[in-house]
C-alpha cells in the first residue's frame, strides 16, 4: 500500500510498510498536517517536532494492545492522522469535532486521557503494573516533554517506577523549550547531557588515568567502545533507577525504530532520550516555536501575520496592571508557572526581570512559593489559569490561608476556554476555593473592574483571587489608575422590580440585558465571597425571586452562596441558581457553548419564563445576542 496516495487508516497498516518507506510517510504526514492545523488553528510547533516520533511509535508497538500515554497530548495530532482520524482533522477542537488531546472516548488509541501535563509516567506506571498483575504482555510506553518534565508529579512517578520491576519506557522528547523558553536547573542538565559534556569530561579522566599504563589505554579504548555506559556518569535517571539510552536524533526516523525495537525487548524501567526541534520542517516555527505554539488559523505560505490590536484582553490588563503595581511598589513580586505568555507577563519579564519568576510547570510549588515570599514582607502575585491552580489545591489552604498570607491570585480563562475543552475549562474554581477559610474571591464584570479589584486584592491583608475569562469583555475603557473599590461589596447596576439578578462576573452584561424586558433589579455582586449581605438583606425586602448568574459550576458555587446566605438570614423565596450543570462541558466556540448552556441573554430570559411561568405573558427578549 502506497501512503501517499491511499492514506493509512490503522497502524497496523502502518506496520506492514517497509523501513525505506518510513521517512517518505513522514514527509506526507509533515505537509497534511502543516495544511490541516493551518486550517483549523492548533497545537503547530510541538506537532511538527514528533511525526517521527509518533511514526517509529506506532511502527514498533503493537497499538492500542500496547499503551502509547502522551504527556500534556497537545502533540498528538499525527498520532490522530495515523490512528483513523484523518479525515476528521479539519473538525479539530470545533464543537462535536476531534478533541485537541487525547480521549479514551475518542479512540481506543488514546490509551489515556490528557491535556494538564505530567500525568503521564504515573499513568504508564499504573497500566504497566495492571500488565504485570495480570500476566499480560503488553507494553506501556510514556512520552513526556522537557517541559512537563519540570513537574514534581513526573519525578515522583520516576521515583516509584525506578524501584519497581515493571516493563515500562519512558521517552523523553527534548526539545528545548516549554510553551516559552525551558527554566530550572534541570534544564541545564539535559543540556549538558545533550551536548555530551558529561561524556567528553569522563572519557577525558579516565585517559589520563590510563595513559600512564599503555597496554590498559588500549584494553580500555576497546572496552569503552564496547560498554560506553561504564565509562560515563550514570545520569539522574539511571540513579532513579531507570536503564538511560541516548541522547538520539528524534527527526530519524529509522534510528528511532532500531532504539524502540531494542528497548521493546528490554525489562525492568527504560528511560529512551530523544532530542527533536519544536516546529521541525516549517521554518518560521522553527525559528519562532513560541509564536507557533498554539496559532489560530493562518496561511502557510506567508506565515503567521500581525493582527491589528482590538479590545484589550483581560490578559493585556492584567499585564498593565502588574508593570504598574511593580512600578509603584518595589515589594510586588510576580510568579507564573510556566506561562508567560498566556498570562501577558512577557512585559513584566522584561521591566522587572529580578522580581519575575517562572517555576516550570509547578503549579504547587508557584503556590507554596509565593507563600514563602510573602512571609517575609514581599507581595507576590501568582498569574495562574484558572483550571491549573487544580494543581495546587492542598498548597491554598495549607501554604496561604491557613497562615493568613497575603497573596494575590490572578485566575486567567476562568470560565470556558473554547477549543482546548473540559480539560482546560476554568469552571471550578468559585466552587473550591470560596469554602476556604480567609480566602476572598472576587469575580471582575469587565477590563476597568479587573483592574480595580486586582488593586483592590493587593491592598488587602490575605489571600485573594481575581478571576477573569479568555479574551476581551464589553470593552470599558481602563483608566491606568490605582483606584480600589469596597471590599466585598456589591454594586446595584439596574433597578427593577420583583425579580433581582444576581451577577457574578462578565455575565453581568448578559442579565442587564435579559432584564430590560423583565424589568428586573441587577446586582453586580463583584465578590463571591464575602457576599455583600446588606445588598443581600435589601434586595431580599424589596423582591420576590432571585437568580443568580455565574460562569461557573452551579453545585458549591456563588449561586450556592447566596442560597446559604438566605437560608441563614431566614429568607425563604424562590432562587433561580444558573451556571453549568453537574457535567463536564465540550469544546468549541465559546460563544456558541454559552448559548447551548444557556448562560447569555436569551438563555437568562428563557430560564425565567419556564421556572416561573406566570412570568410568560412577559414580553419578549428584545436583543438577542
Ligand atoms: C499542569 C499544567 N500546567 C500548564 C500547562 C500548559 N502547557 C501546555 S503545553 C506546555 C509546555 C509543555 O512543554 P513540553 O512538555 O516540553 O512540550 P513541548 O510543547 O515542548 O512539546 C505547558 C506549560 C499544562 N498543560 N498543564
Amino acid at each position: 500500500m502506497d501512503p501517499l496516495q491511499e492514506w493509512i487508516q490503522a497502524p497496523s497498516q502502518l506496520r506492514e510498510l517497509s523501513h525505506e518507506r518510513l521517512p517518505g510517510l513522514a514527509h506526507e504526514l509533515r505537509q497534511r498536517l502543516i495544511a490541516s492545523v493551518s486550517k483549523t488553528g492548533g497545537h503547530f510547533s510541538s506537532n511538527l517536532g514528533t511525526i517521527e516520533l509518533t511514526i517509529a511509535l506506532h511502527y514498533v508497538f503493537n497499538t492500542p494492545e500496547d499503551r502509547l500515554v502522551w504527556d500534556v497530548g497537545h502533540q498528538t495530532y499525527a498520532h490522530k492522522m495515523l490512528t483513523g482520524r484523518m479525515d476528521r482533522m479539519s473538525t479539530l477542537r470545533q464543537h462535536g469535532g476531534l478533541s485537541g488531546f487525547p480521549q479514551r472516548t475518542e479512540s481506543v488509541y488514546d490509551a489515556f486521557g490528557t491535556a494538564h501535563s505530567s500525568t503521564s509516567i504515573s499513568a504508564a506506571l499504573g497500566m504497566a503494573m495492571a500488565a504485570k498483575l495480570t500476566g499480560s504482555r503488553r507494553k506501556s510506553v510514556a512520552i513526556i516533554g522537557d517541559g512537563a518534565l519540570t513537574a514534581g508529579m513526573a519525578y515522583e512517578a520516576m521515583n516509584n517506577a525506578g524501584a519497581s520491576d515493571c516493563d515500562l519506557l519512558v521517552v523523553l522528547n527534548d526539545n528545548d523549550m516549554s510553551i516559552s523558553p525551558p527554566v530550572g536547573a534541570l534544564n541545564h542538565y539535559l543540556s549538558e547531557l545533550m551536548s555530551g559534556r558529561f561524556y567528553a569530561q569522563a572519557k577525558k579522566l579516565s585517559q589520563q588515568l590510563l595513559r600512564n599504563a599503555p597496554p590498559l589505554f588500549e584494553l580500555a579504548r576497546h572496552l569503552e567502545q564496547q560498554t560506553q555506559q561504564l565509562i560515563q556518569p550514570a545520569t539522574i535517571f539511571e540513579k532513579l533507577g531507570f536503564h538511560y539510552t541516548g541522547p538520539i536524533d528524534g527527526h530519524d526516523v529509522l534510528g528511532l525504530v532500531d532504539a524502540l525495537r531494542k528497548l521493546s525487548q528490554e525489562k525492568g524501567p527504560q528511560f529512551l532520550h530523544v532530542v527533536t526541534r519544536k516546529g521541525q520542517g516549517y521554518a518560521k516555527a522553527e525559528a519562532d516555536p513560541v509564536t507557533y505554539h498554539g496559532p489560530s488559523q493562518f496561511d502557510p505560505a506567508v506565515g503567521i501575520t500581525p493582527t491589528s490590536p482590538g479590545k484589550l484582553t483581560f490578559t493585556q490588563v492584567f499585564g498593565q496592571w502588574l508593570c504598574d503595581m511593580a512600578t509603584q511598589d518595589p515589594r510586588l513580586v510576580g510568579i507564573t508557572p510556566a506561562m508567560r505568555e498566556g498570562s501577558g507577563m512577557v512585559a513584566f519579564s522584561q521591566q522587572f526581570p529580578e522580581r519575575y519568576f517562572d517555576v516550570g510547570i509547578a503549579e504547587q510549588h508557584a503556590v507554596t512559593f509565593a507563600a514563602g515570599l510573602a512571609c517575609e514582607g514581599l507581595k507576590p502575585v501568582v498569574a495562574i489559569y484558572s483550571t491549573f491552580l487544580q494543581r495546587a489545591y492542598d498548597q491554598l489552604i495549607h501554604d496561604v490561608a491557613l497562615q493568613k498570607l497575603p497573596v494575590v491570585f490572578a485566575l486567567d480563562r476562568a470560565g470556558l476556554v473554547g477549543p482546548d475543552g473540559p480539560t482546560h475549562a476554568g469552571v471550578f474554581d468559585i466552587a473550591f476555593t470560596r469554602c476556604i477559610p480567609e480566602m476572598s474571591v472576587a469575580c471582575p464584570a469587565d477590563e476597568y473592574e479587573r483592574r480595580q479589584l486586582l488593586s483592590t486584592a493587593y491592598a488587602h491583608d490575605g489571600a485573594v483571587t481575581v478571576r477573569y475569562p479568555r479574551g476581551s469583555g464589553v470593552g470599558t475603557p481602563v483608566q491606568r489608575d490605582f483606584s480600589v473599590l469596597p471590599f466585598g461589596r456589591a454594586e446595584v447596576r439596574r433597578q427593577g422590580q420583583g425579580i433581582a439578578i444576581l451577577a457574578f462576573g462578565p455575565l453581568l452584561h448578559e442579565a442587564l440585558q435579559a432584564a430590560e424586558s423583565l424589568n428586573a433589579t441587577v446586582i453586580n455582586m463583584r465578590w463571591a465571597k464575602p457576599l455583600d449581605l446588606d445588598m443581600l438583606h435589601s434586595v431580599a425586602r424589596t423582591h420576590d425571586r432571585f437568580v443568580t448568574i455565574e460562569d461557573g459550576v452551579r453545585k458549591g458555587g456563588a449561586g450556592a452562596a447566596v442560597l446559604e446566605a438566605l437560608q441563614d438570614m431566614g429568607v425563604c423565596k424562590p432562587v433561580l441558581v444558573m451556571g453549568f450543570e453537574d457535567e463536564f462541558t465540550e469544546h468549541g466556540d465559546p460563544q456558541s457553548l454559552m448559548a447551548q448552556y444557556g448562560l447569555n441573554a436569551a438563555g437568562i430570559h428563557q430560564r425565567i419564563a419556564k421556572t416561573w411561568p406566570d412570568m410568560s405573558a412577559m414580553p419578549k427578549l428584545r436583543k438577542v445576542v
